[in-house]
């Protein structure tokens, strides 16, 4: 049977704008689908910069307003791969415009701008997902699996950190290409929004919706450099934070981020202890996940290193043979395969806007529970 052509317009060619193209050009080639992947536009503001991208990564055509890109009839599915602040614009336009829509994360700068966003799409009836990769990396998916087979009986506590430490140096300035995360005029909020938005993400994916939240945050570098001013500039961002959360099912959370974390370059990991069993997963071993298990017999019983590399893990089976791992990248290839599949089987995958939108409320609480030093009730998507 002829597969039916999915015709992406690609918005951004920087670190994701690469992520999601090698995931377009993979695809195809290691999971089935009734639909066939075409890149058919890359949108970016430089046109010498977004030619020599196209070129490389075998995309058709070009535009350097995202506007006309938007407005094309041969384009299927805007990707939005570009920084926070432009995330709800180009949304909206899209979904008006009848496309399909994959945005990266955070959704939106915040949950007023996601509120917005959700209904768009919801209301145009298009298919939307958030780039939340991490939910894919075979071992965390595992973990979920382990987890909905209620493995681990009742959960006691989740514990969650992303710690980077590039911005220790204060002569880094804000804005521009990558650096646009220091600026919060770009990216909303700082390690709430980049980097804890991942963990929250996971958490909700795999112990159910947050309560309550009481945070700190800190600014250790107050003045920037501005690359587009050329002025020094108040930073706005959170440089970093901590919070603490209380689940609905009862559980206990810490959560912390900081670019300040001298010698962790993206250490991403989460615990999650329960009456029987625990299981533990970091980003810098991705394709490990540690699982102990109080019901083994005692003379054997520790924690368990599980190299996940076999068939009948998950994506495993679509790759090598067993025992030989795959890594970062496949994420979003996984993240693309299962969109495919939702077309395919009219089942949504998910994270979609709403749950965007989820992980936004938790980000607002925590940035709000900061600023007024007591505990804040997250608000819940209906
Ligand atoms: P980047 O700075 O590497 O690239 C941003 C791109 O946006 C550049 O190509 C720039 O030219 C383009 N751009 C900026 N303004 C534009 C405009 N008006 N019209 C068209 N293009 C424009 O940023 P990066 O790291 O790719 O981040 C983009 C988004 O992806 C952000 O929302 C970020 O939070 C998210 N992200 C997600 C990750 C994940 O793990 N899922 C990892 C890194 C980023
Ligand atoms: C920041 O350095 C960053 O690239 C985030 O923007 C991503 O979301 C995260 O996955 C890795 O770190």
């Amino acid at each position: 049977m002829a597969k039916k052509p999915l015709r992406i317009g690609l918005i951004g060619y920087g670190f994701m704008g690469r992520a999601h193209s090698n995931a377009y050009a993979k695809v195809g080639h290691f999971f089935d689908s009734q639909h066939e992947i075409v890149l058919q536009a890359v949108c970016a503001r430089d046109e010498v910069k977004v030619r020599e991208f196209a070129d490389r990564w075998g995309y058709k055509s070009i535009e350097t307003d995202w506007r006309k890109l938007v407005a094309r009839p041969d384009i299927d599915l805007i990707d939005i791969a570009v920084p926070n602040n432009l995330h709800a614009e180009i949304a909206l336009a899209a979904a008006k415009a009848g496309k399909m829509i994959l945005c990266e994360k955070p959704l939106a700068m915040n949950p007023l701008e996601a509120e917005k966003m959700v209904e768009a799409i919801e209301a145009a009836g298009v298919p939307n997902m958030v780039w939340y990769n991490y939910r894919r990396c075979p071992a965390v998916t595992l973990a979920k699996q382990l987890i909905d087979e209620g493995r681990l009986g009742r959960i006691f506590h989740y514990r969650a950190k992303f710690l980077q430490d590039w911005t220790i140096n204060p002569e880094l300035p804000q804005g521009g290409t990558a650096l646009w995360r220091l600026d919060v005029a770009a990216a909303g909020s700082g390690v709430t929004g980049d980097l804890l938005a991942h963990c929250i993400d996971t958490a909700l994916w795999l112990n159910g919706p947050i309560h309550s939240v009481t945070a700190m945050t800190e600014t250790f570098i107050k003045e920037r450099k501005h690359n587009e001013s050329g002025k020094v500039q108040k930073v706005g961002i959170d440089d970093a934070c901590a919070f603490l959360a209380r689940f609905e099912n009862g559980s206990l959370a810490t959560f912390e981020s900081t670019r300040y974390a001298r010698g962790h370059k993206a250490l991403y990991t989460f615990e999650i202890n329960g009456e029987n069993a625990s299981i533990a997963w970091d980003l810098h071993d991705l394709h490990r996940l540690q699982y102990f298990d109080h019901r083994d017999q005692g003379v054997v019983r520790a924690w368990r290193n599980i190299h996940v590399s076999d068939g009948d893990q998950p994506y495993l089976k679509n790759w090598w043979v067993p025992g030989l791992q795959i890594g970062y990248e496949h994420s979003f290839v996984h993240q693309v395969a299962d969109f495919l599949k939702g077309l395919d089987t009219g089942v949504p995958a998910r994270p979609n806007f709403r749950d965007g939108l989820a992980t936004d409320y938790v980000v607002d609480a925590v940035l709000k529970s900061a600023q007024s030093q007591h505990w804040v009730d997250v608000q819940q998507t209906v």
